[in-house]
């Protein structure tokens, strides 16, 4: 059923509220709008964090401000956020129970994030992998933005007291940065002020590789669109993507040893493993010894099972703009609330006088 997205977000804390159950704990996760949302975004993150509203309070952010550390056409930056809050929503992520929001809408990000560029080391940044991996070699070429990336990542945590950040591999030195961040804030001003926050592993720990590759994510910006299927596509351009996967000529194995050195066929297991909810085993036990082509058409009805009632509500959503900015205008309002008020502790730690605001 779609989820009631007119209903109000409330300013309230839910972990404090009498009327709320009590949470673990209080959870920031978000996409940056820098393309289509692909399958590795559903499976490897969407869909977990859905699973987690029960049990956390969530803010579901969409980091555009983390997006233009790489270049974004503006139309298309306008474009794809829309999208991510309505792959949010159409995926099950409740904005009514939740706070789902655009990160540029709360200027508290931004204000923490320069306190901490005063806080993070040099020598800490020079150590992000990530940073040398979306550089590339001309790393003089990179904006400055994207070198602080991480410091804007603390912030984005720190700034609502985040106690959990559900993360994928790709994001684990971050988090640490994001730790280390937090304890030398707490020292430096002799303050308790921020949570080390913990990492979730999120779901399985599923990470989709490239249709076209299977050493390489499946990632919004591959050149390639036969590389992903976007969460947006008809069941005919996942029929055609799938058909066109990369596999090799063997039929497919018994066993997980069996898929050693098959990284195509691996991945296409894998696939077909979390959108059935099924070990990778019990599948393995019913494919053994069938050709691709067979195991592909079996992979599609289950990509446009799961994907296809997403990409329709997607759709609704996308067309009716104002629907998900007045969305996004209620989980502003409700993030700058909390946001707010932890920087001007920040503030005050650093010794900020009072704005009068
Ligand atoms: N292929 C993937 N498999 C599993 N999880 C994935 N995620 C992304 N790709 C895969 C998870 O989605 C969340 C949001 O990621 P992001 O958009 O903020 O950044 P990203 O990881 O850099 O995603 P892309 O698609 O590769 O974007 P571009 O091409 O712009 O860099 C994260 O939780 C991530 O783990």
């Amino acid at each position: 059923m779609a989820p009631n997205i007119r209903s109000t977000q409330q300013g309230i804390d839910p972990m404090t509220s009498g009327s709320t159950p009590q949470k673990q704990g209080r959870i920031l996760s978000g996409i940056q709008p820098t393309g289509n949302l692909h399958l590795g975004n559903y499976l490897g993150a969407i869909r977990n964090w859905a699973a987690m509203q029960a049990d956390f309070q969530c803010l579901f952010c969409i980091v555009d401000m983390h997006a233009i550390t790489i270049w974004q056409e503006p139309a298309e930056l306008a474009r794809a956020t829309r999208e991510v809050a309505a792959g949010y929503i159409a995926a099950g992520l409740d904005p009514a129970a939740n706070t789902l929001f655009v990160q540029s809408h709360v200027p508290a990000h931004a204000q923490l994030a320069w306190i901490f560029n005063c806080v993070a080391r040099i020598g800490w940044l020079n150590r992000m992998t990530q940073f040398k991996d979306k550089a590339g070699k001309n790393r003089e070429a990179a904006s400055s933005g994207l070198y602080v990336y991480p410091n804007l990542m603390a912030a984005d945590i720190l700034v609502y007291k985040a106690t959990h950040v559900p993360v994928g591999e790709d994001q684990k030195q971050h988090l640490e940065l994001a730790r280390d961040i937090a304890q030398k804030f707490n020292n430096d001003y002799s303050t308790e002020l921020f949570p080390l926050p913990e990492p979730v592993i999120q779901g399985p720990g599923m990470r989709v590789m490239s249709l076209r590759d299977g050493t390489k994510k499946m990632s919004k910006s591959d050149p390639s669109a036969y590389s992903r299927i976007n969460m947006t596509d008809s069941e005919d351009d996942i029929a055609q993507k799938i058909r066109k996967a990369t596999t090799d000529p063997a039929p497919l194995p018994g066993s997980v040893e069996g898929l050693e050195g098959r990284p195509e066929a691996s991945n296409l297991l894998n696939i077909y493993a979390a959108l059935t909810d099924r070990t990778l085993a019990e599948v393995l036990a019913e494919t053994e010894g069938w050709q691709f082509s067979q195991f592909k058409t079996r992979l599609t009805e289950a990509a446009v099972g799961v994907l296809g009632p997403i990409t329709a509500e997607m759709q609704r959503l996308m067309a009716d703009p104002a629907e998900i900015d007045s969305v996004l205008k209620r989980g502003a309002e409700s993030a700058n609330e909390i946001a707010s008020a932890v920087l001007d502790e920040a503030y005050s730690a650093v010794g900020f006088l009072p704005s009068g605001r």
